[in-house]
């Protein structure tokens, strides 16, 4: 840290107050409210001055949490990426003496911040993020990162000194759950896609990932007690190519991967319907004893585990013992949709005995709506997708709501009718679809404290690469994200379309593949940020 790097600090702050005093035509000024942070934080307050973020800035943490030093160095390393420069991680509770800091403080218990809320504050000199957990801080950063040139998301192209414009945010989400579902069974995506698929939604402060991982068309999770259940019923996919699972190694690899980004992966066996590759590989499963055939085209509610066999609920109780050995997050999902072969009274006593089995392996059940007709009470989930008369049924008994309307969250639909991959049954879905609803307002008589969060999903019957993942998901779940984190009254439309336009950047430095809606105004961001050739040219 030298002398002559402050005086430099110091007297480009300087120009650039004179020339955003002298010109405004010519550049904006400093103001932190033109942000375009997706999603929108719950406050913002501008005081205009500039934080110069350079090669000589100190990044300080104060010792004693792991935890904390964790995301210091998080962010130490997404700066060093992006400059090439070597950021180091200093414990210190104080700036440093010369130069600028960014310091990663921990919030004093107490104050009135929420567990995963954060404080990014913006002086000149200093730039701190204080939360009361890791996470908390973990969100900061990314607010720091949209807030940033997006050549922030690349290597070695981040030009310093960067000038970040002084202000507040305070930030907290509404919902505790928010969250993206990936369907591997009807096409399978492998770990490094499942790792792309992470790092997106971590930007966005999405704070879970449901991993489909059983279908008609393919089982994608290693069970050591039935084998067979990957090496023949994970052996095709729709459109009969050859499938793929995941062995518990990469399972483990994805839970970890994701827990670092302060993401939980919830696994979803679905049954008793959706279980055709399971009914192929052991004939047991069966009523009729016979195995079936394994399946590779698109349609739903052909396929039921025999409920009136004990062997199944052995079968379940394997498979639920060994994924929820794997997972450390809460949730495990139990399927339950459109079980349409399975009669209604088998269906609610298969329904609430595989819930049994779910507490007893120490985890919360979520199901999809129907499941609101099998034993319930205030540890359950019902994910609403479908019918609101279960939704509501739901509630009644006590389970808690995910909110995932087909029509706005399912993010499988084609955005219109020209969209090159999706569905359309709940379609067509663009993105002010996506974005224009509320989760208290979908379902009469439910309120907030009912619902757990919202959920975006990803059915894979017409997707089959990373790139047709980005397509749909982009940019329909920044919406989402945003509906999960941001407060209603917060949200319009038309405001948020013009930050979208302003994500066109970014989401190419990402390297993503998304759909260029026409409803959107796509343009290039903005530069509050202006690099020193720019504030040079500012004179008259
Ligand atoms: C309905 S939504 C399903 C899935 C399909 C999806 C396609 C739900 C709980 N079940 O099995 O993949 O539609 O959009």
């Amino acid at each position: 840290m030298d002398l002559r790097n402050s005086v430099l600090a110091t007297f480009l702050s300087g120009v650039l107050m004179l020339t955003t005093s002298s010109c405004k035509e010519t550049y904006p000024p400093t103001n932190l409210t033109q942000h375009s942070v997706i999603p929108l934080p719950a406050s913002v307050m501008a005081t205009n001055q500039t934080f110069v973020l350079d090669e000589e800035v100190s990044i300080r943490v104060e010792e004693g949490d792991e935890s904390f030093k964790n995301e210091a160095l998080r962010l130490a390393e997404m700066l060093r990426n992006a400059t090439g420069h070597d950021f180091e991680v200093e414990e210190a509770d104080k700036p440093a003496w010369f130069g600028n800091s960014i310091m990663i403080k921990k919030a004093a218990e107490g104050q009135p911040l929420p567990a995963s809320g954060y404080v990014l504050d913006i002086q000149e000199t200093q730039l701190s993020i204080t939360a009361l957990s890791a996470e908390g801080v973990f969100y900061g950063i990314q607010t720091l990162r949209q807030i940033l040139p997006s050549q922030v998301e690349k290597t070695g192209e981040l030009q310093s000194p960067v000038l970040i414009p002084t202000g507040i945010i305070r930030d907290w989400p509404q919902y505790e759950y928010r969250g993206m579902m990936l369907d591997v069974a009807r096409h399978f995506f492998d770990v490094p896609a499942v790792k792309k698929v992470i790092d997106y939604l971590a930007l966005y402060k999405i704070n879970t990932l449901h991993l489909h991982l059983s279908d008609d068309q393919g089982w994608r999770i290693e069970i050591e007690s039935w084998p067979n259940l990957t090496t023949h019923g994970g052996s095709t996919e729709v459109g009969g190519g050859e499938g793929g699972f995941f062995t518990k190694e990469d399972y483990k690899e994805i839970v970890a991967y994701a827990g670092d980004k302060h993401i939980t992966i919830v696994p979803e066996i679905d049954m008793p319907g959706h279980t055709n590759a399971a009914l192929a590989s052991y004939p047991e499963l069966n009523c009729d004893g016979k195995a079936t055939e394994l399946y590779t085209g698109m349609k739903v509610g052909f396929s039921t585990l025999c409920t009136d066999k004990e062997i199944t609920y052995e079968f379940v109780n394997d498979v639920v013992r060994e994924i929820a050995e794997m997972t450390p997050g809460p949730w495990f999902h139990i399927g339950g949709d459109e079980s349409h072969s399975t009669e209604q009274e088998d269906y609610e006593y298969f329904m609430s005995r595989a819930r049994e089995i779910v507490k007893s392996h120490g985890k919360q059940m979520i199901g999809w709506d129907e499941v609101a007709h099998a034993d319930l009470d205030e540890t359950d989930v019902v994910q609403f997708w479908a019918k609101e008369e279960n939704a509501l049924l739901g509630v009644q008994k006590g389970a808690k709501l995910l909110m995932s309307p087909s029509k706005h969250a399912y993010i499988d639909m084609k955005y219109d009718e020209n969209s090159r991959l999706g569905l359309d049954w709940a379609g067509p879905s663009e993105v002010d679809d996506a974005y224009n609803w509320d989760p208290v307002h979908l379902v009469e008589g439910i309120e907030k404290v009912d619902i757990l969060g919202v959920e975006a999903p990803l059915w894979a019957e017409t997707i089959e690469t990373l790139d047709d993942i980005e397509y749909l998901m982009f940019p329909r779940i920044l919406g989402i994200a945003e509906i999960g984190w941001t407060a209603t009254e917060n949200r319009r439309w038309d405001e948020y379309r013009v930050r979208l336009g302003q994500h066109r950047d970014r989401m190419k430095a990402m390297g993503i593949d998304f759909y260029e809606s026409p409803l959107v105004p796509w343009q290039e961001e903005a530069s509050f940020f202006m690099d020193i050739e720019m504030t040079g040219e500012g004179d008259e």
